[in-house]
């Protein structure tokens, strides 16, 4: 079964403009930016501009030049954020939550960024 792209995704909005968002960063084939209910001192999303529902979507049918961006594009918000170990920084989780199971809520790609405090151990829950 393969994905259908709902247009009317608030990230959609998002991207065309409709609804406003605090960005970190933008680049030719993503947008980051502020995640409206932060769960860390620092919880940005990085979405990428295609129609794509999510990682595997993405992973599976995006071009090489947009999967690139994107890989640059989270790098480079750990570089705007400071918090990549590599130059000093206290690290950061990335999140990609994903269908049901994953408790994924927007149906747009989108990797969360969380830093700035210690974050603990990831499926607590179970
Ligand atoms: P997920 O459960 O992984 O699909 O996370 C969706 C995230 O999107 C959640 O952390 C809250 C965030 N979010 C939802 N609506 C908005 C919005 O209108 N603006 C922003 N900046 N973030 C939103």
């Amino acid at each position: 079964m393969g994905y259908l792209y709902d247009d009317q995704n608030i990230f959609a909005k998002i991207l065309r403009g409709e609804i406003p968002n605090t960005t970190v960063l933008e680049t030719e084939h993503c947008l980051a930016f502020r995640d409206i209910s932060a769960q860390a001192p620092e919880h940005v999303l990085v979405i990428p501009k295609g129609p794509y529902v999510c990682f595997d979507h993405f992973a599976n049918t995006a071009s090489a030049e947009e999967i690139v961006d994107f890989t640059r594009a989270i790098g480079q918000v750990t570089s705007a954020l400071k918090v990549d170990p590599g130059t000093g920084g206290d690290g950061y989780r990335l999140l990609a939550n994903t269908g049901k199971d994953g408790v994924q809520d927007v149906p747009h790609l989108h990797v969360h960024l969380v830093a700035g405090r210690p974050l603990g151990r990831m499926l607590r829950d179970g």
